[in-house]
């Protein structure tokens, strides 16, 4: 049975889940239209593993017996200066994650909740594969920004690996 105050933790955390799709969503609609589709395919990818990563904690509330409580996903950012501000704001974004889900694994452990807190192993793993990721796609945007060579080229590499898996860039 999960304690009220993990209950209300872990929606909250649906909530942010749910809002890192629909901001990566945001970024992979704005590089479509700036016609880098490599780009916009694995933000787009990125995006659905997001939604997971909320299922996920929504089976885990319903698996102890508690309650689902979907709050409304907020509006994200729509538009952005270049393509490094725009992969930045994820990077920026994860760094937030990782801060909630450590916050949320100390409450585990201090409510006792041993099964959130393994749960949330997976939680703490992920997060250190998706700073990874969206440092190395900001550093390597940055690498190549006003080079609309270089661009074309990284877009291209993102095109093959965005479609199915999003994964490392
Ligand atoms: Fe859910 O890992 Fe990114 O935000």
């Amino acid at each position: 049975m999960l304690s009220p105050t993990i209950q209300k933790a872990l929606n909250e955390q649906i909530h942010a889940e749910f809002f890192s799709s629909y901001l990566y969503l945001a970024v992979a609609a704005w590089f479509n239209d700036q016609h880098l589709d490599g780009f916009a395919a694995w933000f787009e990818a990125q995006a659905k593993e997001e939604l997971e990563h909320g299922i996920k904690l929504f089976h885990h509330i319903m698996d102890r017996g508690g309650t689902v409580v979907l709050e409304a996903v907020d509006k994200p950012k729509a538009g952005w200066e270049n393509p490094s501000e725009a992969v930045k704001a994820v990077l920026e974004h994860e760094r937030y994650i990782t801060g909630r889900i450590n916050a949320l694994a100390d409450l585990a452990t201090k409510e006792n909740d041993h099964a959130t807190a393994v749960f949330l192993h997976w939680y703490i793993s992920e997060q250190v594969e998706e700073e990874a990721t969206a440092d190395r796609l900001f550093n390597q945007t940055a690498m190549v920004e006003g080079s609309p060579n270089g661009l074309l080229m990284l877009d291209r590499e993102l095109a093959g690996r965005g479609g199915s898996e999003g994964g490392e860039a």
